[in-house]
């Protein structure tokens, strides 16, 4: 049985897969790719993940790309009553979340990311790292009202879309950007990083 998994530890879409590995207990190793790395353009490389991103999971055979699918997979495999409840409202409450980070909150919040993190000063658009700010608020707003009721975002434990969510959040609140106070979310992070598995990501810089 071999577990790999490929993508440099600073992409958050890598941190999902690790950490969900992590948090199931399985033994793998880890390829650093992409970016500086490169790798993701050569043609093994493509004949795993056509896409050219990370993550990639070569699960002893099964390779898959797209972090929030193998996320599903890994949980679906491995965490079957536990991170894959068996009752499907309960999976979806948790699932949600896992779409809502890469249609809304990602696209939201990575202008000014990029600006802010992976952008020289010089080079920075003021203006749009702003209007990703803004953009963003409201979003934490929402959470931050989701959280006051639950522990966690499917409920009363820790899940898939916490999963999901937690590194983009981590990254947010990690950030060099002026940010309301949003007590639950806040409390929500501390809860989710203070898990050993999430020792994979949590004290990593923000790069
Ligand atoms: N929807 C894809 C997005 C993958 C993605 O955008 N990966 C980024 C890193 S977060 C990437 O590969 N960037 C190019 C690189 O690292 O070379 C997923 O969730 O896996």
């Amino acid at each position: 049985m071999t577990r790999t998994i490929w993508g440099r530890m600073n992409s958050i879409n890598v941190q999902k897969v690790v950490w969900a590995a992590e948090e199931l207990g399985l033994a793998y190793t880890r390829h650093d790719a992409g970016m500086a790395f490169g790798i993701v353009k050569t043609p093994d490389y493509l004949a795993m993940n056509p896409n050219g991103l990370v993550p990639v999971l070569d699960d002893d055979g099964v390779v898959l790309w797209e972090s929030n699918a193998i996320v599903r997979y890994l949980a679906a495999r491995y965490g079957e009553g536990g991170l894959w409840p068996r009752d499907p409202a309960l999976r979806a409450r948790s699932d949600i979340w896992m779409d809502w980070q890469t249609t809304a909150f990602y696209p939201a919040y990575a202008p000014a990311f990029s600006g802010l993190v992976r952008t020289a000063p010089d080079k920075r658009d003021p203006a749009a790292i702003e209007a990703s700010r803004a953009k963003t608020e409201p979003l934490l707003a929402m959470l931050d009202r989701h959280l006051a009721a639950q522990d966690y975002l499917g409920g009363a434990s820790f899940g898939i879309g916490d999963l999901a969510l937690g590194p983009t959040v981590h990254r947010w609140l990690n950030m060099p950007i002026t940010r309301e106070p949003r007590p639950h979310v806040e409390a929500w992070h501390q809860r989710i990083i203070g898990r050993p598995s999430a020792a994979c990501f949590r004290d990593l810089p923000v790069t």
